[in-house]
């Protein structure tokens, strides 16, 4: 069983997008294990992004982050990471599968609406920014047998 962070951005709160998003993980059969809507703290986005520091569009990245609140969750289910980003699609929406959630909805690389950890180590790391412990909840499913 594996969890992975994700977020849905400003752009996509703005254009009231949640419910849309949220839905295609739950029909999936991925388990929501944790979700708030938040605006984001400055330092947060900093740690968040730590890796893109001194990057061209890690300003920008910043300004946008921090623009509106985000809806930020942890999913959980046997290869999370992978099957969240094949549904999140490719950063540049251009470059994004059809069907994928930045396909779907997305026109540009940096307004592309969803984070989402890219290893399972990041995933760790990003839910320990993101959450604390007593804010995911464990419980069962019924339909856990059936995915
Ligand atoms: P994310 O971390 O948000 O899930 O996206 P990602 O893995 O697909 O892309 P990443 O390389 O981690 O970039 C993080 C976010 O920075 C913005 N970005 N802008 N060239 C650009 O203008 C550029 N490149 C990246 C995007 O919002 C991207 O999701
Ligand atoms: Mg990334």
């Amino acid at each position: 069983m594996e969890r992975t962070y994700l977020m849905v951005k400003p752009d996509g709160v703005q254009r009231g997008l949640i419910g849309e998003i949220v839905g295609r993980f739950e029909r999936k059969g991925l388990k929501l294990v944790g979700a708030k809507l938040l605006n984001v703290p400055l330092e947060t986005a900093e740690l968040h992004y730590a890796e893109h520091r001194g990057k061209d569009f890690y300003d920008p990245l910043l300004t946008f982050i921090t623009s509106g609140p985000v809806f930020a969750m942890v999913w959980e289910g046997d290869h999370a990471v992978e099957l969240a980003r094949l549904m999140i699609g490719k950063t540049n929406a251009l470059e994004a599968a059809p069907g994928t959630i930045r396909s779907d909805f997305a026109i540009h690389t940096r307004f592309n609406l969803i984070h989402g950890s890219d290893s399972a180590a990041s995933a760790e790391r990003e839910i320990g920014i993101w959450f604390k412990p007593e804010e995911l909840v464990s419980y069962e499913k019924s339909i856990d047998s059936w995915i």
